[in-house]
């Protein structure tokens, strides 16, 4: 029997500073409902979807900064969307940033997590790739401080849910091959991604008019090469005054994108996605059993950056 999931991307326009959580939430409320209406088994929100993506600004306070922090999921004001999951009967994935004390020490992550059918949070998952920068850089035209604000996750995982194996990446994570590899290693099936990209890159602003075409090929790159789906989800528009893409699709294991919004602002688009259709490309090109030679892909995992020129030198990093 085919097993198909019908999947919906919430796709979410600006989210201003002043911006409440009950606002915000009753901005995906709606999009649930939306997405219910046509048929919908599961819904996939944006990376930091409870606040504007905060870490645009340098703040040196740290009880500024943890107001855009959770510290239980859920909370009073993100309650009703698990509510609404579970009268409703729909998944839902969630970005958010999460405040954990862990053996009383206090952590901050960029955290995705992963709600059944029933409400119940079945998989949480924290952002691996933080891009940016830990200092205040004043010369650029806006902060990305993920580096100062957030520790980096330790693990891809997958998990069985909605009759599939289910991975989930934020953002970043979306640009780094080993990111989709190590959940094809361990079936995934298909991989919600939620994502703020500024179009502006102040540190190469020459890829500027290239942001959504390297959106769309790291992601369609990542599915094709592990038989996967690939549910990509925008926080899109002009927040706060920075021009963030859109480009949010639904990518078949083939590569190729079946569903897109065409908007920057609160939208859905929709996909039968059948899992099923997975099943070729593990089972031939990319089968891993019969054609992969880790034995070659050492440096993978031994080393971080590049080897040393025989020159002694490397490409130098831009700052
Ligand atoms: N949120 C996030 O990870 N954004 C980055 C911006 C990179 S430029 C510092 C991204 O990879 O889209």
């Amino acid at each position: 029997m085919a097993r198909f999931v019908n999947v919906a991307i919430g796709q979410l326009g600006p989210i201003a500073r002043e911006e409440t959580r009950t606002a915000v939430v009753a901005r995906l409320t709606s999009l649930m409902r939306q997405a219910h209406a046509t048929g919908c088994d599961l819904i996939v929100y944006p990376e930091l979807a409870l606040t504007t993506f905060f870490p645009r600004w340098y703040m040196a306070d740290q009880r500024e900064i943890d107001t855009y922090f959770e510290r239980e999921m859920p909370g009073p004001e993100t309650r009703p969307l698990f509510d609404l999951a579970r009268e409703l009967s729909m998944g839902f994935c969630l970005g958010y940033a999460e405040l954990a004390v862990e053996d009383g020490i206090v952590h901050r992550y960029n955290t995705s997590i992963l709600v059944d059918k029933a409400g119940a949070i079945v998989a949480k998952y924290r952002k691996v790739h933080l891009p940016g920068h830990a200092e205040h850089e004043p010369w650029r035209k806006f902060q990305h401080l993920e580096k100062r604000y957030f520790e980096p996750g330790v693990r891809f995982g997958v998990t069985d849910a909605f009759g599939g194996v289910i991975g989930m990446a934020i953002c970043n994570d979306r640009r780094w091959p080993e990111t989709y590899r190590v959940m094809g290693l361990q079936g995934v099936e298909m991989v919600l991604i939620g994502y703020n990209t500024p179009v502006h890159n102040p540190l190469a602003p020459e890829h500027d008019h290239l942001s959504t075409f390297h959106n769309r090929i790291v992601m369609q790159a990542g599915a094709y090469q592990n038989g996967t789906w690939v549910i990509g989800v925008a926080k899109a528009g002009i927040e706060e005054g920075v021009d963030h893409i859109g480009g949010s699709c639904i990518i078949a294991p083939s590569g190729e994108i079946v569903a897109a919004c065409a908007t920057k602002g609160d939208e859905i688009a929709l996909a039968r996605c059948d899992l099923d259709l997975c099943n070729s490309y593990k089972q031939t090109i990319f089968n891993f059993d019969l054609h992969r030679q880790p034995r070659a892909y050492g440096p993978i995992v031994e080393q971080k950056g590049q080897t040393l020129m025989a020159d002694g030198s490397k490409v130098a990093p831009r700052r």
